[in-house]
């Protein structure tokens, strides 16, 4: 793990994964998030990849890698390598699709076990868009995730509804988090505990956003595409 010296640089790194059945849309979503692109003609190349997108987040910058299961997930053969050091998480469904819903749970016990409870989560139903294909209501969505504490919204990698607004609203929460485990670490720190590992990889997150700072964030679109054989630090 590598901190940044922040006098040189106020850079941060969170790494979010997307999982979910293959053809609920986790290729497209990322790309539109990360790229503003769409395609009906997706490719599929095996392994992990991942795109990012500078964020600005109060007066620092949060480099925002998106981890793409690039078809593992059809093998259910996702390495737990795709998991380690991560922020947060978004497990995706296709709204017209009930398999894809059912397979939630699963996602998400499949990821529960593989990382800290309290990373954020946010369920999303994707191709909003298909509205006379629809199989599953925004309210079954909305209970599922609310019983298992995630963030929810219905979004449309195609028509891009929504993707922005619950990208932000998942690095909103992790950064809360990571806030508040800061703010305890200190507590337990100054009665003498020992200070577990930080979730934020390059530096403590509290330099990232002071709390009750506005919230709603300049984006600074980074077109880069990157290989994933490098370590997320
Ligand atoms: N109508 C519609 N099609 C979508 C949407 N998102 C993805 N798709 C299409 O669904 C197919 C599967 O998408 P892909 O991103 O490869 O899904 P993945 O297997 O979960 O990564 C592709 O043909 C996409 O173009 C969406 O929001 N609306
Ligand atoms: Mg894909």
């Amino acid at each position: 793990m590598t901190h940044l010296d922040l006098a040189v640089s106020q850079e941060i790194t969170c790494k979010i994964v997307i999982i979910g059945d293959s053809g609920v849309g986790k290729t497209s979503v990322i790309r539109r998030f990360a790229n503003n692109e769409f395609s009906f003609d997706v490719a599929t190349t095996l392994g992990q990849d991942f795109r990012s997108r500078l964020l600005k987040v109060g007066s620092n910058t949060c480099r925002l890698q998106m981890w793409d299961t690039a078809g593992a997930e059809r093998f259910r053969s996702i390495s737990s390598v795709y998991f380690r050091g991560v922020n947060g998480a978004i497990i995706a469904y296709d709204i017209t699709n009930n398999n894809s819903f059912n397979n939630v749970k699963e996602w998400m016990g499949n990821f529960d076990q593989l990382v800290d409870a309290g990373v954020p989560k946010l369920l999303i139903g994707n191709k909003c868009d298909l509205k006379t294909e629809r199989k599953i209501e925004k309210a079954e969505g909305e209970k599922l995730a609310k019983a298992s504490n995630m963030l929810f919204g219905e979004t449309s990698a195609k028509d891009n509804i929504n993707i922005e607004h619950v990208f932000m609203k998942l690095v909103e929460n992790m950064i809360d988090m990571e806030n508040n485990n800061t703010r305890m670490t200190q507590k337990r720190n100054s009665a003498g505990e020992r200070r577990p590992k930080p979730t934020f990889s390059e530096t403590d997150a509290t330099t990232v956003k002071p709390q009750n700072e506005e919230r709603n964030v300049d984006v600074t679109q980074d077109n880069s595409t990157e290989n994933t054989k490098k370590k997320c630090c």
